[in-house]
């Protein structure tokens, strides 16, 4: 395995200064090291792949230097626009190097949603004129692969990528101390229990990408409750309000709860406004700010810097309320707003962190949607 103070080092030697990109479980490592190591002037965890890349290209354009993009394969489809109309060689021509986590490579075992990105992320890559060579974990091979990637991208002038297998980074040795959380708050999955326990039973519930999915799952069954009521959102990160909304345009009548996170609310951050605005979407949208990317390593989001109640209110949603901690509050807000019609948005803030023994659904994606479509759809 490669020491990430290692893998860091010899991107730096061989020229990167600067890095940017959404943390992945593959490079939670990785991320944890550089965001410890590097100061604000050096790092920023974006708020999504594309993103990354628009700041990345920023980073170049005003310095010539050479930056590092890192991301989970699944990210690869937001980065694709800017990566081809921005810094490919037939337009900006922007030097970078993309650290890709490799989530589900053929012949290693994952998770459903990383099944098909995995096994077509060397083809995408290829069709878009990417240059990639592959990081297992040898310890040697860490400076050889970073120096290629920066003569590479150094003398094509465009991106080039380094796909990192699971498991080829050791622990971190640095890792940035997060903020102590506030005594009353939360942890996510106690807060999902007293959401599921507040809601009524004709709810239609979208969780979001990660443990929020996972944890509404356990909670679920922990409570004897009705599982059909819930999508779990296992992709496609900061798409699951944008789901509930189209569910809520085309069943009217349906009672639609989207519990969210912060990092995948800040991913696709406009889509508060298309919800907001909406007078028809009869959505009630429960943010679960723990400030941190939990379901990947914990990285910080910027989640208790910006506001999400004051962004909602000017996305147009009637009614916003929180951020709340208490749970006597978040039982009587959530029974409130359930009630009521409308877009409604109800921030509450959790501790990070989770059970060590957290579990996956039992059910493929393909059951959990005839399941939910059937009660859905009646
Ligand atoms: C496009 C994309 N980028 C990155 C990921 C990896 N990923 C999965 S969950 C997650 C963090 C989600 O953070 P947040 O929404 O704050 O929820 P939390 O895990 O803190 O509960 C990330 C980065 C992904 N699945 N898809």
């Amino acid at each position: 395995m490669i020491a990430p103070s290692d893998f860091y080092a010899a991107l730096a030697e061989a020229g990167v200064t600067f890095m940017t990109g959404v943390p992945d479980s593959l490079l939670k490592e990785f991320c944890a090291y550089v965001d410890a190591e590097l100061p604000p002037s050096q790092h920023v965890i974006a708020a999504n792949e594309g993103a990354a890349v628009g700041i990345a290209a920023g980073f170049h354009l005003a310095t010539g230097n050479l930056p590092v993009v890192y991301m989970q394969n699944s990210g690869l489809g937001n980065a694709v626009n800017p990566v081809l109309s921005l810094s490919d060689t037939a337009v900006y021509a922007i030097p970078m190097i993309l650290v890709v986590g490799w989530r589900g490579e053929p012949g290693v075992k994952d998770e459903p949603q990383h099944v098909k990105q995995g096994a077509v992320t060397p083809a995408m890559l290829e069709a878009m004129g990417i240059p990639y060579r592959v990081l297992s974990g040898k310890a040697d091979e860490a400076m050889d692969i970073a120096k290629w990637a920066a003569s590479e991208a150094t003398s094509t002038s465009g991106p080039v990528c380094i796909l990192v297998r699971k498991g080829a980074f050791e622990k971190s040795t640095k890792k940035r101390l997060a903020a102590t959380p506030a005594a009353n708050m939360l942890a996510r999955e106690a807060a999902i229990a007293k959401i599921t326990g507040a809601l009524p039973s004709d709810a239609t519930v979208v969780a979001t990408t990660g443990m929020i999915s996972r944890e509404l799952y356990e909670q679920r069954v922990a409570q004897d409750q009705d599982r059909s009521s819930d999508f779990l959102t296992v992709g496609s990160m900061g798409h699951a309000s944008q789901i509930a909304l189209g569910i809520s345009i085309g069943k009217p009548e349906a009672r639609v709860v989207c519990i969210d996170g912060d990092g995948a609310a800040l991913m696709h951050m406009g889509s508060l406004a298309i919800t907001g605005t909406n007078k028809g979407a009869n959505i009630l949208h429960v943010l679960l700010n723990n400030g941190v990317h939990d379901s990947v390593g914990g990285q910080p989001t910027v989640g208790f810097e910006a506001s999400f109640t004051d962004v909602a209110r000017a996305c147009g949603y009637p009614v916003v309320e929180g951020p709340l901690v208490d749970e006597a509050e978040i039982t009587e807000a959530v029974s409130r707003l359930a009630a009521m019609t409308g877009p409604r948005f109800l921030e509450v803030r959790v501790k990070p962190g989770s059970r060590a023994d957290l579990g996956r659904p039992k059910e493929t994606p393909a059951e959990n949607k005839a399941i939910f479509v059937e009660r859905l759809r009646g």
